[in-house]
């Protein structure tokens, strides 16, 4: 149905009549995007079924990637564009009087993540699929994905986003394949056989239920899974003196509630009872599952660990380390020392984050009651841990008690997530360089051979071919087609970053990308941006140490300095923002409102119209970054050194020809490396010095507050009535966690460096063609940051997995 322009029609045109009974002449863009999206599932089908059979045939190892968050965006382009018809469809329907664009718009974008972290899980989905590597993806079928923003008055305020109104095309519901999952209870037991068997007695019970999706492995006839689960009541428990009608609602609600929505914290670990239920939801439901398929295959359960690799993203499914002890022990029959050594050859450990506030530590006492035999699976791990480390290391209580699992009454997921696993790693050199020197060196002295760094990677077929066919186009005229499959051939572009022509072409992409989203912003908010000025963009979770606020007090020092001398010469800027704060989070929902602020008051300012303009873009999600990121010149990356992980954003600023100002933070220090001091604007304290600073307690932001009476005109403006404090206090936490609280992400400390970093912007901007070189020389290192790449290091050095015998699609 998609081998030509013209079957494609004829076949789009029979299916809506089919479906919707519908002519072409009363289709809408809602019902083009429900055909194109059965048209698809159709078309694959026996694909995804033949892949399943030819892993089952030929016994192949498979990696299950465990993530409380799969951010994968809208499906509608990708899969055209990994099935290689996006083109054809697209004129297909423009001669059906359609619009492919305005078709994709239908689609409601999956916010079941909260950022960095969900996203690489969809970029590894994808790269496996493109590789035909054979892995696929454990999460939950959340109702209600991450809150919709809105922004009123200057306020973010969140709206439950629902995104399964319309139903959901993608997804396959397979009812036959639910498995039980248990909570609460006690444990019973019993001695059987000279053994003791333990069996929970008095549990609540619920089915989950999997929705499958397809990953369509670009170019092949490759197709993975990504199973998401969803929580159903199973047996109703009939108590006939208390069983009223509504009763037996509230208790249908509640067993629902375990997959109604996703927890909006990034970066924050909240130790809620349903967040826990959620994660041994997932882990027990994945680990049925994947022993249902190892089944099949008739061997002995110790090869488990050489046919499934389980992947966990983070320490959110940690429990599957001591959920598959207990089904290893209490439904295998395995003992405690074969059930470990299984345990600690399948699963491998990514870990996201050195900031402590993220570090999950779960209540004893919480696992206990909802868990009963998990608890006392982790308290004999610990147990017999401790006995391990205090033969290695005898009388060395500090050290001990570092590195136990179960801490007063805390149980340390990462701790565990270390002692159960085989391989840990990092997700940026310097962030694993940190977790070996700093964060986890306890564990790094104990399993040096644990730990190993795998640097980020985003999906090109996302993040350059879908959201810049036009770049896509241009790289493929300049070097050939081979970049798609190999993206590190993009470095060929090196020769043609001088090239007057390449040059102008990729200047015209860059202005029509920008053009686009002037038009999206005028739609939306009634401003316009020039086209011709700086797109400078800083588009992520709103976080303290992602240092938005470092951006917003440079915007005020600006635009002050611009109101005493109007004439001051500088290249016209727009700063873009896009970040959505934690609900709870009060610091990052008031730096929210004071960027709305600043924007209200300097684009309501004619004498700096020309000059400058901020725009706060609210809703930030998968698909408006597609829309934004290809617009961007500048792309903000100001974490403070040491503090995020690695970043994606900046590699997908990168890729779409963006010159970052950044720190020597996570992957930037990687960009930076091939980029070298002419392709990048670096700033600010590097890490040690942060660590120093840290640890010698010698910082004071009162200093420079001080000195810098740059960086004190800004800082009074947040608290007095003026510019950009109509009220008077409005931003007094901000000032509070600078001052007061002692500026702990070092932005007054870096303010002079940034402010530099910009002034070199500002200058090299005007050198279009100079400009133009470094834009080509970032996209053409970008290839490096593929996920294809990234994942092809965690098949050969975590997962041991390879690729099925390439077969194309016919
Ligand atoms: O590894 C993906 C992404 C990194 O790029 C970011 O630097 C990092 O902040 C993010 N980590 C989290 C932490 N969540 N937890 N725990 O989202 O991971």
């Amino acid at each position: 149905m998609f081998d030509t322009k013209e079957n494609f029609k004829e076949a789009f045109k029979k299916e809506l009549v089919m479906q919707l009974g519908k002519p072409v002449s009363q289709a809408t863009d809602a019902d083009v995007y429900r055909i194109l999206g059965m048209m698809i599932r159709e078309r694959i089908g026996e694909d995804w079924a033949n892949t399943n059979q030819r892993l089952k045939a030929a016994k192949a190892k498979q990696v299950y990637y465990f993530s409380m968050e799969f951010l994968i965006g809208r499906q509608l382009g990708n899969n055209l564009l990994s099935l290689g018809v996006l083109e054809l469809v697209r004129d297909g329907l423009q001669e059906l009087g359609f619009d492919l664009d305005s078709a994709e718009e239908e689609e409601s974008d999956p916010g079941l993540g909260n950022g960095g972290l969900g996203r690489l899980a969809a970029c590894f989905l994808d790269s496996l699929a493109a590789q035909q590597l054979p892995g696929h993806g454990c999460g939950i079928r959340y109702r209600y994905g991450l809150f919709e923003q809105k922004i009123v008055d200057g306020h973010q305020v969140e709206l439950p986003d629902y995104w399964l109104q319309r139903g959901n095309v993608w997804e396959v519901c397979r009812e036959d394949k639910k498995v039980e999952v248990r909570f609460g209870g006690e444990v019973q037991m019993t001695e059987r056989d000279g053994r003791l068997h333990f069996e929970l007695a008095g549990y609540e019970s619920i089915w989950a239920i999997p929705y499958d999706i397809p990953v369509i492995g670009s170019g092949s006839s490759h197709v993975n899974t990504l199973r998401l689960w969803s929580a159903r009541p199973a047996k109703t428990p009939i108590k006939p003196n208390n069983g009223s009608y509504y009763n037996y609602l509230n208790y249908y609600r509640s067993v629902e509630s375990v997959s109604e929505f996703l927890y909006p914290d990034d970066s924050e670990f909240e130790g809620k009872l349903l967040r826990l239920k959620q994660q041994y939801f997932l882990c027990s439901a994945g680990l049925q599952s994947i022993l249902r398929t190892f089944d099949k295959l008739e061997l002995p359960i110790e090869c488990l660990p050489d046919k499934a690799a389980i992947h966990i993203n983070d320490t959110h499914p940690t429990l599957v380390i001591p959920e598959l002890m207990r089904i290893l022990m209490d439904e295998r029959s395995c003992s405690w020392e074969e059930a470990w050594q299984i345990t600690r050859r399948a699963v491998s450990y990514t870990n996201h984050t050195t900031l402590s506030e993220a570090l999950e530590k779960w209540p004893g006492v919480m696992v206990k009651q909802l868990l009963p035999r998990i608890y006392m699976i982790i308290e004999e791990m610990n147990k017999r841990f401790c006995a391990e480390l205090l033969e290695r290391y005898p009388g060395d209580q500090n050290r001990i008690s570092q590195l136990a699992i179960v801490y007063g009454d805390q149980i340390r997921m990462a701790n565990l997530a270390i002692a159960g696993s085989y391989s840990v790693n990092g997700v940026a050199a310097l962030h694993t360089e940190i977790l070996k020197k700093r964060e986890m060196k306890a564990f790094y002295e104990l399993y040096p051979e644990r730990f190993n760094n795998k640097t980020n990677g985003i999906s090109h077929r996302r993040w350059l071919m879908h959201a810049n066919p036009a770049l896509a186009r241009l790289i493929t005229e300049a070097i050939g087609s081979r970049w798609i499959r190999q993206p590190r051939e993009m470095i060929g572009l090196i020769k043609y970053a001088e090239d007057r022509g390449f040059q102008d072409n990729l200047h015209e992409i860059k202005r029509g990308n920008k053009l686009r989203l002037a038009k999206y912003v005028r739609e939306r908010l009634h401003i316009s941006i020039d086209p011709d000025s700086i797109f400078d963009v800083q588009a992520k979770r709103l976080h303290a140490y992602k240092r938005q606020l470092l951006n917003v007090l440079h915007m005020m020092h600006l635009y002050n300095q611009l109101k005493d001398n109007p004439s001051a010469d500088i290249t016209p800027r727009t700063f873009l923002f896009s970040a959505k704060a934690a609900p709870g989070y009060y610091l990052a929902k008031n730096i929210i409102k004071l960027i709305n602020t600043v924007a209200d008051t300097v684009n309501r300012d004619r004498t700096v119209r020309d000059k400058m303009k901020v725009v706060f873009l609210e809703n930030y999600s998968v698909s408006l970054a597609e829309k934004l990121i290809p617009a961007a010149d500048v792309s903000e990356q100001i974490s403070t050194a040491g503090k995020e992980a690695s970043g994606t954003g900046n590699m997908k600023f990168m890729m779409n020809g963006a010159l970052t100002v950044g720190t020597l933070d996570g992957a930037n220090v990687e960009m930076h490396e091939m980029l070298g001091d002419d392709n990048m604007f670096l700033f600010g304290l590097r890490a040690e010095q942060v660590m120093e600073y840290n640890q010698s307690g010698e910082y004071s932001p009162w200093h420079i507050y001080d000195v810098d009476l740059r960086v004190k005109e800004v800082m009074d403006q947040l608290i007095q009535p003026g510019r950009f404090c109509p009220e008077g206090q409005d931003f007094e936490s901000i000032y509070q966690s600078v001052l007061h609280h002692q500026d702990e992400f070092f932005v007054l400390k870096d303010f002079a460096s940034y402010v530099e970093a910009h002034l070199r912007i500002d200058l090299a901007y005007r050198n279009a063609r100079d400009w133009l070189k470094k834009s080509a020389l970032n996209i053409a290192h970008s290839g490096k940051f593929s996920s294809d790449h990234t994942i092809k290091q965690y098949a050969t050095g975590i997962w041991q997995i390879e690729p099925l015998i390439l077969q194309r699609r016919k």
